[in-house]
């Protein structure tokens, strides 16, 4: 099997689980958060820094990658890994989403979903044959099952048949997959807010034996209680010897909160989104460092961390950067808001090794503040 689960210990105050995902480009330790490089780059950062800041694991889209450069150029460069000079191991998304979000016209049939470029409008089709054909060419480590994201709200008959076709969908990608030796393919829990149809697409999919589980059609602009209600009512549905995946989600207060409900995995654009803007997650909470108030602050971005810009940049000058936008004001913003984030994961790993994981996410409340993303 590419890709497995070890538990190693569930935190007896919350339920959390301490694990470990093998894959063939190494070990992803579990509850994790994987920086998002959609174009085979995590924007701004060179895979050293990546590593230097302890990602174990990054994701990558196949709908960009197929768009630009192409994957069979990709797969002449000896693999994506290759490609991006990035060893350790790689997550695709399978373009299901991202056709949703981000392209124009889309046509959804049994068959797959035709739609125009985002880049130059051409006509295109994806489907589950067509997204296992380019991420096998890309070589990732964990690829990800064709499927629909149905928006928020929806039609509780209109998630029905939608999450029906993701289950055909998902067995037509596990016939089609070409690697299943060297690259793990997970399939995705859909079902909206509704729990029996939760039920359904989980128990479905769990009959059809996949690597890892994903939870998608979440955070899709529902309120955040009723994700945490359908974590609640899916994480129990899923193989406890499997890695379970949270998608599109990296809040601080979502990534504590859906460790505590089972998930080991969890991918957002949120800290290099923003981090381009000038806002950034420090152990006071959110700073956004255009502020005025900065103009003359000389300190460090935040007094606790330890990492390369806060150990040698002040708020002034990162202001004076990003205000100008100069590109290494967002490199920096970025090194630190990824390096936050994946710091509070080492925390979240600790807390649950000393079963404390309910004290950890109040004491980070406490200090960081509640935010609504
Ligand atoms: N499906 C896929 N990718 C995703 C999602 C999904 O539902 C989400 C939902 N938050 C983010 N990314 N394939
Ligand atoms: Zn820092």
């Amino acid at each position: 099997m590419a890709v497995t689960y070890e538990l190693i210990k569930v935190c007896k105050q919350s339920g959390a689980r301490l694990g470990r995902v093998h894959t063939p480009h190494g070990v992803i330790e579990t509850p994790a958060f994987m920086p998002v490089g959609t174009q085979a780059t995590v924007k701004t950062m060179s895979p050293e820094e990546l590593k230097g800041m302890d990602a174990h694991i990054i994701l990558s889209n196949t709908y960009h990658l197929w768009l630009r450069p192409g994957h069979e150029l990709i797969q002449k460069a000896g693999g994506l890994h290759k490609f991006m000079n990035w060893d350790r191991p790689i997550l695709t998304d399978s373009g299901g989403f991202q056709v949703f979000s981000l392209s124009n016209m889309r046509k959804i049939k049994e068959e797959g979903v035709e739609f125009r470029s985002h880049l130059n409008g051409d006509r295109l089709f994806l489907s589950p044959e067509k997204a296992m054909e380019i991420q096998n060419a890309l070589g990732s480590d964990i690829m990800m099952a064709f499927d629909e994201c149905p928006p928020y709200p929806a039609e509780y008959e209109y998630i029905k048949n939608s999450l029906e076709r993701t289950t055909r969908w998902a067995e037509r990608c596990l016939k089609a997959h070409a690697r299943p030796e060297d690259q793990g393919l997970f399939a995705i829990v859909q079902g909206g807010m509704h729990a029996d149809l939760r039920r359904q697409s989980a128990a479905d999919l769990t009959s059809l034996d996949f690597p890892g589980y994903a939870i998608g059609g979440l955070s899709v602009g529902e309120p955040k209680h009723l994700m945490y209600e359908v974590l609640e009512e899916t994480v129990p549905l899923l193989p406890d010897n499997k890695p379970r995946y949270l998608m599109g989600v990296g809040s601080p207060d979502a990534l504590l909160e859906g460790s505590i409900r089972g998930i080991d995995m969890f991918d957002c654009v949120l800290p290099t989104r923003i981090a381009r803007n000038g806002t950034t997650m420090t152990s006071e909470g959110r700073v956004n460092i255009r502020n005025a108030k900065y103009a003359e602050d000389f300190g460090p971005l935040d007094p606790k961390c330890s990492c390369y810009t806060c150990v040698n940049y002040s708020r002034a000058y990162l202001r004076h950067l990003i205000k100008a936008d100069e590109t290494f004001g967002i490199r920096l913003t970025s090194y630190h808001n990824l390096h936050f984030l994946l710091e509070m994961m080492r925390g979240v790993r600790q807390a649950i090794m000393e079963d404390r994981l309910l004290d950890f996410r109040d004491e980070f409340f406490t200090m960081y503040g509640l935010h609504d993303n």
